[in-house]
């Protein structure tokens, strides 16, 4: 991620009047204490820039700006600087209070219409009281994005987000509208991938399976280079490197000997976590992973397979999975399997669903389905990050991305809250 030049980061600036809100917004889109803020109007008094992924977008930096209705002596520098962020600014988020719309608002509004810059609205402080029709019409005629939102609404802050993200999404300038990867955002051009393949029993005779060769030509369109090597060899392989290398993949059967293997700082995934990001779902499976630290003993769990298939020996999904949960856990569940085309209607009477990793659907489907689980109010994680959560690595294997460890965490912790409470 650090390798990935500013310019190429999407830059997003917040403006508006002092004490509107701007820098809790930030801190609240960034999910952590960035810029300082207090009641006092004039708080923020240099640009405060933070880094970070913001998914699906990709790579952004917020820019939080000092008021620009400060009047004090110093304040007419601040409002240059803050002016001069406006140029740099691909995206511009005008932060307004339920109540105040003015002149202050529509310079703003003026700036980034001469600037070509596209505009997001966000009415702030809404828990303190709800927008004014004035304010709201107003932003509906200069933005066709916008969101009503509280910075000091924890709870709220993943939906919050979302739809942040999605305005950014609609409105983000071409050059940035890149065409999903699968892993070439990961590593920089001339970079080196291992790939790390265990060649078992179940793996196809004389060839690698689809994911892989996938994986491969999207490092290759990507201009790095990829060393393909089995879970045994892998450790002394990578002695062998004058440099380690940018990132690790591997199946996740093996994911476990991969973590134990790669030095901290090396950024490592599975191919499964990879393919949960390219279809969009990786943050709902991450979250539903989050789900397994707090099952109960007696919970129900669905095990969905999408293809029809002959149970075999050490099943991962029927066998290997559920005894994994059960060790992890130390808890005695109870396991339903549903297989092939139908997907329970009855899904909210389950505490978990742990779905299978969809080779055989295609991602309308996948999202059919996990939308319906969301819709029930069920988390659901695939076999693939299930398995990194129950191997207790699943804070390594995300660790490539950020914003999904963010949502993961943070839905680690409302788990825990609605358990205390
Ligand atoms: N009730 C409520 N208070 C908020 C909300 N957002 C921010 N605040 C409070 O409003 C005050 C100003 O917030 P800041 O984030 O510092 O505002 P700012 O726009 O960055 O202000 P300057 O840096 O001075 O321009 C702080 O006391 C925040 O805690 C909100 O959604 N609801
Ligand atoms: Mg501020």
């Amino acid at each position: 991620m650090n390798s990935t030049p500013k310019s190429l980061r999407l830059q997003v600036g917040f403006f508006g009047r002092t004490n509107t809100g701007k820098s809790s917004l930030v801190n609240y889109i960034a999910g952590q204490d960035v810029s300082i803020t207090a009641s006092m109007p004039g708080t923020t008094t240099d640009i405060v820039e933070k880094s970070m992924e913001l998914l699906p977008v990709g790579p952004v930096v917020l820019l939080d700006t000092a008021g620009i209705d400060d009047v004090s002596e110093v304040g007419e520098h601040r409002v240059a600087r803050t002016k001069k962020v406006f140029m740099r600014s691909d995206i511009a988020v005008l932060v307004v209070e339920p109540d105040t719309w003015g002149v202050f608002e529509d310079d703003i509004v003026e700036r980034a219409k001469a600037a070509v810059t596209p505009l997001v609205v966000v009415i702030n402080k809404s828990d303190t009281q709800p927008p004014q029709e004035s304010v709201t019409a107003r932003a509906g005629e200069v933005s066709s994005h916008v969101l009503i939102t509280s910075a000091v609404d924890r709870p709220g802050r993943i939906l919050f987000v979302e739809k942040f993200t999605n305005a950014l999404l609609a409105v983000l300038p071409d050059e940035f509208r890149n065409e999903p990867t699968l892993l070439g955002d990961l590593v920089p051009a001339g970079g080196l991938i291992i790939f790390i393949v265990p060649i078992d029993l179940q793996a196809p005779k004389g060839r690698l399976i689809l994911p892989q060769v996938q994986a491969l030509r999207d490092a290759l369109d990507n201009d790095a280079a990829v060393l393909v090597v089995k879970e045994r060899e892998y450790a002394a392989m990578l002695t062998r490197l004058a440099a380690p290398p940018d990132l690790v993949v591997c199946d996740s059967q093996v994911v476990l000997k991969m973590v134990a293997d790669t030095p901290p700082g090396i950024p490592c995934t599975t191919f499964s976590i990879l393919f949960a990001r390219f279809k969009g779902d990786l943050v709902q499976l991450a979250e539903g992973a989050a789900a397994i630290d707090s099952l109960k003993d007696g919970d129900t769990i669905l095990i969905a397979e999408a293809c029809s298939h002959h149970a075999m020996e050490d099943d991962i999904g029927r066998v290997k999975i559920p005894r994994w949960i059960r060790q992890y856990t130390g808890l005695e569940c109870a396991f339903d399997v549903s297989s092939g085309r139908d997907f329970p209607d009855n899904l909210q009477e389950y505490n978990l669903v742990i779905h299978c990793g969809s080779c055989m659907l295609n991602s309308a489907e996948t999202r059919s389905r996990l939308q319906k689980a969301k819709e029930a109010g069920v988390p659901v994680v695939n076999y693939g990050v299930c398995i990194s959560a129950v191997q207790g690595v699943i804070t390594r294997t995300l660790s490539p991305f950020p914003s999904v460890l963010m949502a993961y965490e943070d839905a680690l912790e409302d788990y825990n809250r609605t358990e205390d409470t």
